[in-house]
């Protein structure tokens, strides 16, 4: 029992059948050069659609804290771009997470491959239609992740989206975060954009 039990594992382990995922996911990496636009700096990585090959490209690359500040990370659905001005995205808005500067490091870390892990493995159930994608800003004033989704009016579903992330991350019930639409974002003066949802 315990040989056949033993073989079959080794059987699964080098078998060439990967896990796949529900969506296809393609990764984004933002550098700023001043000499390009905004967009132009959006540079595609690559896509992926399986478990193993995810893991793959997350071992490949620098983690989100051995970016340069200024540097963005976004995983999105494939087909949308990481832009308020995709059609997937113009009507949305985005979960905002504001970390502390103490956190930049593994905690960081942790907290975007634990996003990571909750995206591609469908955490957010039957509201994940309205998911997107994420992204994570490196910055001087403090580190943020922004959870995008589709529709801003959908309020029953980005609430749930919220809490859900809020669980994901263990963002403690005593801590609010706040849902804004890319509307605002995109026209908002000095840092101050109005929130929709609080959760
Ligand atoms: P940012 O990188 O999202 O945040 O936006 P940062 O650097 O913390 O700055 P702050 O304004 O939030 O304090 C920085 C700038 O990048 C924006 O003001 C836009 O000029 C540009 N930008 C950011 N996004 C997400 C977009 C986008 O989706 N489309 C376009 N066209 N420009 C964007």
């Amino acid at each position: 029992m315990v040989a056949e039990n033993t073989v079959r594992r080794e059987y699964l382990n080098t078998s060439s059948i990967k896990h796949p995922l529900l969506n296809t996911w393609t990764l984004w990496y933002f550098e700023n050069d001043r000499n390009k636009t905004w967009e132009e700096n959006q540079r595609e990585i690559l896509s992926f659609d399986t478990v193993e090959d995810f893991w793959s490209l997350y071992h490949h690359i620098r983690t989100a804290s051995e970016l340069r500040q200024g540097c963005d990370y976004s995983l999105f659905k494939k087909g949308i771009r990481p832009m308020w001005e995709d059609e997937a995205n113009k009507n949305g808005g985005r979960w905002l997470v504001n970390l502390d500067k103490k956190q930049r490091g593994q905690e960081l870390d942790r907290i975007w491959l634990e996003l990571l892990l909750g995206l591609i493995g469908e955490a957010f159930d039957e509201h994940g239609e309205e998911v997107c994608g994420a992204v994570i800003n490196i910055r001087a004033k403090g580190d943020k992740i922004g959870l995008w989704t589709a529709d801003a009016s959908k309020a029953i579903n980005v609430v749930a989206i919220g809490r859900k992330l809020k669980e994901l991350l263990n963002i403690g019930r005593n801590i609010n975060i706040t849902y804004q639409l890319h509307k605002d974002t995109m026209v908002k003066s000095g840092s101050v954009t109005k929130n929709v949802y609080t959760v």
